[in-house]
C-alpha cells in the first residue's frame, strides 16, 4: 500500500509520472515501441490458484501504482484482482477476487447470474478510479464500476446488451457527455470486430452509438479490432492504442498499434497506423495458453518527458511491458495513415 494517501484518495493522478517504469531503447534499435528486458514482468503464478495473468490495467496511485488484473485461476475460471506496486513492475496481487459492491439493488439482478470478468481496464474520471471490464452476463458484455482506494469496489450496471468486449471509457467528459468505447462481438471467439464509441449522461445508460473504425483487409488487423488502454489525450487528438487481429492458417494473431480520434468529435478518426507497433514475435508472446497474442490494456505516460509504458499481456498467460515517446508515437500513427 503507498504510504503517502494524500494522492489517489480523490485527487487526479499527476502528470508528471517520474517513477514511471522506464528503460531507454536499447541501441542499434529503431522501433517506436521496445520491448522491457525485464519482461514478462508479472510471471502466470505469481499468487496462488493462478493459471494466468494477462491483459490488465495499472495507474498511478499516491506516490506508486495500482491495478485491476485478469487472473484465470487453475479452475480455469476467469476473474479480476486489485494489486499494488511501488515500482510498476514488481507487483504484489490480492489474492481474493474484487468483491463488488452492488450501488443499487438491481446491480444485485446482474451479480446473482455472474460467470465471469476479464480484460479490465482502469480510467481515472472526475473523482475516482472507474473500471470496466468484460462482464459475463448471458454472454460477455461490458461491467463499469468503480473504487476511491482500490480496496472497496462499487458496481454500476452493465453498459450494453450482450455481446461486447473492449469498453474503454474516455478520462473526461465530452461535449458534455460520458464516453466509451466498445466492441460488439458474439458469444465465442468473434471472427469480426470494430470499435464502436456510445454517450452516457450517467454512466448507465448508453446510446448514440456511432462507428468509430473497422477492420483493414489483407493487413495485421484484417479480422477485429478492439480498442486498448484509455485515450491519451494530445494536442493533436486522442491517442488511442488498439489491438488488431489477422486470421493465419494457425489462428488468430493479435497486434497492437494506434490512432488518433477527433478530440472534440472522437468517432472521427484522424490518423490511424497501416502498421503494427508490436507484433507477437518473440517466445513469451508466441507460446502460452493461447499463441501469438499482444494485447495492450493500460499505458502510464511522463507527460513532461513523454516517456510512456504499455502494459500488455502476452500469450494470455503473462503480463508485460513496452516503452515508447509520445511524440514519437503520434508523428509514427501520422506518417502512414
Ligand atoms: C479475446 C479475449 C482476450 C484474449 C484474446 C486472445 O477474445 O478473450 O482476453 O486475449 O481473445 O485469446
Amino acid at each position: 500500500m503507498p504510504s503517502d494517501t494524500s494522492r489517489g484518495f480523490g485527487a487526479p493522478p499527476p502528470s508528471a509520472l517520474p517513477n514511471i517504469p522506464w528503460e531507454d531503447r536499447p541501441a542499434g534499435s529503431s522501433a517506436v515501441l521496445w520491448r522491457s528486458s525485464r519482461n514478462p514482468i508479472i510471471r502466470r503464478d505469481l499468487i496462488e490458484r493462478s493459471n494466468s495473468i494477462f491483459n490488465s490495467a495499472v495507474v498511478p496511485f499516491g506516490d506508486a501504482f495500482a491495478g485491476v488484473f485478469r487472473i484465470d485461476d487453475t479452475t480455469r475460471v476467469m476473474n479480476i484482482h486489485a494489486g499494488h506496486s511501488a515500482d510498476g513492475v514488481n507487483w504484489t496481487i490480492e489474492p481474493k477476487t474484487i468483491e463488488w459492491r452492488a450501488t443499487d439493488a438491481r446491480v444485485g439482478e446482474i451479480q446473482e447470474n455472474f460467470t465471469h470478468a476479464y480484460d479490465p481496464r482502469v480510467t481515472w474520471l472526475e473523482d475516482r478510479y472507474y473500471v470496466t471490464w468484460c462482464n459475463g452476463y448471458h454472454g460477455p458484455t461490458i461491467g463499469v464500476g468503480y473504487t476511491h482506494d482500490f480496496e472497496t469496489f462499487h458496481q454500476l450496471d452493465n453498459a450494453y446488451l450482450p455481446f461486447n468486449r473492449n469498453g474503454v471509457l474516455f478520462p473526461r467528459k465530452v461535449g458534455g457527455y460520458y464516453l466509451m468505447l466498445s466492441r460488439p462481438s458474439d458469444n465465442g471467439h468473434t471472427p469480426f470486430g470494430d470499435i464502436y464509441l456510445s454517450e452516457s449522461p450517467d454512466l448507465i445508460h448508453w446510446g448514440r452509438h456511432r462507428h468509430v473504425m473497422g477492420t483493414r483487409p489483407w493487413t495485421w488487423e484484417s479480422t477485429k479490432v478492439g480498442a486498448g488502454p484509455t485515450p491519451i489525450e494530445t494536442p493533436e487528438g486522442w491517442l488511442l492504442f488498439y489491438h488488431g487481429v489477422l486470421t493465419s492458417c494457425n489462428g488468430f494473431v493479435y497486434s497492437f498499434g494506434a490512432a488518433l480520434l477527433d478530440l472534440d468529435e472522437p468517432w472521427k478518426v484522424i490518423a490511424r497506423s497501416r502498421d503494427y507497433m508490436i507484433a507477437p514475435q518473440v517466445p513469451y508472446e508466441q507460446i502460452g495458453d493461447v499463441q501469438n497474442v499482444t494485447f495492450p490494456c493500460a499505458a502510464l505516460l511522463d507527460g513532461p518527458t513523454g516517456r510512456l509504458s504499455v502494459y500488455y499481456g502476452a500469450a494470455d498467460t503473462v503480463t508485460c511491458l513496452a516503452h515508447g515517446y509520445l511524440p514519437e508515437i503520434v508523428a509514427f500513427v501520422k506518417a502512414r495513415t
